[in-house]
């Protein structure tokens, strides 16, 4: 048996829909649109780009085009934007090494400006939410403070699951499909 996978210091394993010998692909807690997911490296030591030995960059960038061309065809995107934010100045919040796969589109497409999204998400640790749920009341300030579905700060553990199982189950397809 394998254990945990970790994203930093949490553990993400029921996120994870596709892992390799070094590298996993795992479903966002806040997904800028749907099929925005994550390419990471088992490893936890590697912060930046420059931090994967030779063997892990080629299962790497294996990885990033195996799942980019999936996402693509599940979700059926007319582009993606495939970004590193390699360290805190240009962005990096989470110290371990992350590529986003986002599905854009021809409508509604808002160009240049999803960058200035991805700057946005600001890193919470869960200690930290955990703090403020508590110092809102727990479940019952959570109530009378509850935000709509759109507004919410973060996806549920069992809805990012959910997604996972079912990406896992999709890509077997894909991975069928295209052979
Ligand atoms: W960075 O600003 O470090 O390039 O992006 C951090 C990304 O990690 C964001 O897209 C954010 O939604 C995502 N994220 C943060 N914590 C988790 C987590 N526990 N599971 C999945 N995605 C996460």
């Amino acid at each position: 048996m394998s254990g945990p996978i970790y994203f930093y210091k949490y553990v993400v394993t029921p996120q994870v829909f596709f892992k390799s010998k070094y590298t996993y692909a795992l479903v966002n807690l806040k997904p800028l649109v749907p099929g925005h997911v994550l390419i990471v490296p088992l490893r936890t030591q590697v912060v930046r780009l420059s931090d994967l030995t030779p063997d892990e960059s080629t299962d790497y960038f294996n990885t990033l085009q195996l799942i980019q061309k999936f996402i693509s065809w599940h979700f059926k995107a007319d582009s993606l934007n495939i970004a590193i934010q390699d360290g805190p100045e240009a962005g990096q919040t989470v110290p371990h090494l992350h590529t986003h796969i986002i599905p854009r589109y021809r409508t509604n497409n808002i160009g240049d400006q999803i960058y200035d999204k991805l700057d946005d998400w600001r890193f919470q640790s869960w200690d930290e939410r955990r703090s403020e749920y508590l110092a809102i009341g727990g479940r019952e300030g959570r109530k009378k403070l509850a935000k709509p579905d759109d507004q919410r700060i973060a996806r549920s553990q069992e809805e990012m699951a959910q997604e996972a199982m079912e990406l896992e189950r999709q890509l077997a397809e894909f991975t069928v499909t295209s052979a």
